[in-house]
């Protein structure tokens, strides 16, 4: 397996833990990727179209053969696959796989931008990345992640929901 990618997961409709869980059976099932990390799972307040329900997101961290743009297509076919209508931009989704990074690659077709453009403008996605990975590296960022992540405005919109807890098990945070 010899790529290495992170992946953003985000939900806002349904039951958002159970697609999210759906999400990644779908992905590990593949036997063409492997997960290697997760993050907790946060619950955050809705970025760029404000009139919509809190997401749940989370980031993992995968090896796979596949290259990026057949890992996009497995990704719009499991988003699919989960009930992902596309309407809105930036708009309510059941599921929403975004390729942050793979490998240390530029990539840019019509059909795939990596890095993800927007990722380094959003705390949804800076938190759970600096929580699995600290020291990753984005191509094109010089900055330290924890450094970025200190100057989001938006970092207490990000709330911790489930956490991480042993290899495989999230378990609810005791209130
Ligand atoms: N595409 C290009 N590059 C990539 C990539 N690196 N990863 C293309 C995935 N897809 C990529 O995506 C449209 C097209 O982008 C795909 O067909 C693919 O060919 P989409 O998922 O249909 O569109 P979208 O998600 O509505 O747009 P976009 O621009 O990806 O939205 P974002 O930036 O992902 O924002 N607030 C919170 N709190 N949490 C969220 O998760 N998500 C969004 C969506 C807005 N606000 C949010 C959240
Ligand atoms: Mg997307």
């Amino acid at each position: 397996m010899e790529n290495r990618a992170f992946i953003a997961l985000g939900s806002n409709i349904g039951n958002r833990y159970d697609t999210i869980m759906s999400a990644l059976k779908l992905l590990t099932e593949n036997p063409k990727i492997k997960l290697v990390n997760y993050s907790s799972i946060y619950e955050t307040d809705p970025i760029g179209y404000e009139e919509q329900d809190l997401f749940l997101n989370m980031v993992i961290e995968i090896q796979t053969v596949l290259s990026g743009i057949e890992l996009l297509d497995f990704c719009l076919k499991t988003e699919f696959e989960l009930g992902r209508k596309r309407e809105i931009r930036w708009g309510p989704r059941s599921i929403d796989l975004d390729i942050l990074t793979f490998n240390q690659e530029n990539i840019e077709t019509e059909k795939l931008t990596v890095p993800h453009p927007r990722m380094t403008e959003r705390a949804f996605v800076m938190v759970p990345l600096v929580e699995i990975n600290p020291d990753h590296h984005i191509p094109g960022v010089d900055k330290p992640l924890n450094v970025l992540l200190n100057e989001l405005p938006d970092k207490e919109g990000v709330r911790i929901w489930k956490r991480k807890s042993g290899e495989g098990v999230f378990e609810p945070i005791e209130s």
